[in-house]
């Protein structure tokens, strides 16, 4: 295996930091075995924790206005795999990618797979794509794509998803995420039942071509690229859409694409009562699907969801197997700096409700004892775990200091020097 950034210099990074975190750790492990939790159990817990990245992520995203590249941006899917190997080696949480076709089409995807085993990364869900038009297309997703009301369209879109599982077989992944644009502007533009028949329809030949292992995530979104109508809006939809398709298809979450203030929390644990959580996209927002860096303007929302996800562990309905995905748009950020800044936040959450004391909040719960129940969650929220995770990264070969290290290596320089420049395409990604 070649490893993007030298070993010698994250040693020597983390000798700077080793003994400040020795303290550290130790004074947590007193504080935490106060209360009955065994630090290390928890270290373990957070060691085989992971979350994916998605392979455009790795680029410099955009808003409808504008996008800014920086240079040494990656331009291609291989030069995103080296960025994501970064990422994960000096963080130790993000061994997979997830990549989007036809964004990441290659010629061969077995040399695609073993090139990122080398680098130590597999691959996570496949993402299609038919909210736009790709050059040479037959039909346009102008009006839609699996709800098109043009049979030729929707036979172009399932056939586009059939292709991503093929692909995903090529590359190890066992996920398919569907995400559609479909929806309308106008009231009385669609008629609102039909479009979700159509939807389904077609989803359903997606659905029949899924190998036995994998599993059909159905993403829902409020708004956006259509304001009036989206034909998969929101859980309700996703929900029954997975329920109708059958025992494969799931329901993915993505923490921006609901209403403000919408009670995500209580969406998981629902999800999984029925037996349909899937997996999350994370990322943050203020005011809508705004892709924003994961636990920057919420944590306290990210902790809670993780509140509920180890709850689902612990009362398990079929099939209870999460996948966790970053999903954010770096405008204004290294993504390399953002993803490892994020992968940090979402496993501070996990850590987190790990040391939520079950026990007590299930009695407190029993007993309506409204503040203490709060108090179980509250205690564990306060709590700085930053040397568990830490700890856990170093032990596993990571930077203790993961901004700083990277800093140091000089990676982005680097690849300024060697990469062509991008060009400055605006967009939404
Ligand atoms: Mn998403």
């Amino acid at each position: 295996m070649t490893l993007p950034i030298s070993e010698d210099l994250i040693a020597e990074a983390n000798a700077r930091e080793a003994d400040a975190l020795d303290e550290d750790y130790a004074a947590l492990d007193r504080k935490l075995a106060r209360g009955g939790i065994a630090i290390d159990a928890i270290k373990d817990r957070i060691a085989a924790f992971s979350v994916a990245v998605p392979s455009w992520g790795a680029g410099r995203g955009g808003t409808r206005f504008a996008k800014f590249p920086i240079p040494g941006e990656p331009t291609n899917i291989h030069e995103k795999l080296e960025d994501c190997a970064v990422i994960n080696q000096l963080g130790r949480k993000t061994p997979r990618v997830s990549p989007h076709f036809p964004w990441d089409k290659v010629s061969d995807y077995a040399a695609l797979k073993d090139e990122a085993a080398a680098q130590g990364l597999g691959f996570d869900a496949v993402n299609s794509n038919t909210f736009q038009d790709q050059p040479g297309q037959p039909h346009s997703y102008a009006s839609g794509s699996l709800s098109s009301t043009d049979a030729s369209v929707r036979a172009q879109a399932v056939e586009h998803n059939i292709e991503c599982i093929e692909i995903g077989r090529l590359l190890g992944s066992t996920d398919l995420t569907v995400w559609v644009g479909d929806g309308t502007n106008f009231p009385g533009q669609q008629d609102l039942g039909r479009s979700l028949d159509r939807y389904l329809d077609a989803a359903s030949d997606v659905y029949a071509a899924l190998p036995d292992d994998w599993r059909m995530l159905l993403e829902h979104k409020m708004f956006e690229p259509a304001f009036y109508s989206s034909v998969i809006s929101d859980w309700g939809s996703s929900i029954l859409a997975a329920q109708e398709l059958g025992p494969k298809a799931k329901c993915l979450v993505d923490l921006g694409h609901h209403a403000p203030n919408t009670n995500i929390e209580q969406i998981v644990a629902r999800l999984h009562r029925f037996g349909k959580l899937g997996g999350f996209h994370f990322n943050d927002s203020k005011y809508g699907d705004d892709d924003l860096d994961s636990g920057s303007i919420n944590p306290h929302q990210l902790f809670l969801i993780f509140n509920e996800l180890v709850e689902a562990e612990l009362n398990p309905k079929e099939g209870l197997r999460p996948s966790y995905m970053i999903d954010q748009s770096h405008n204004v950020t290294d993504p390399i700096e953002s993803m490892l800044s994020s992968a940090e936040a979402i496993t501070q959450c996990f850590a987190r409700a790990l040391l939520v004391d079950r026990e007590a909040l299930h009695a407190a719960q029993e007993a309506n004892d409204t503040m203490m129940a709060f108090q179980a969650l509250r205690r564990a929220y306060n709590v700085d775990v930053g040397p568990i995770l830490a700890m856990a990264r170093m032990e596993a070969g990571g930077a203790i200091d993961v901004l700083g290290t990277y800093r140091q290596s000089q990676w982005r320089a680097r690849k300024a020097q060697e990469r062509k420049p991008v060009g400055l395409g605006a967009g939404i990604v």
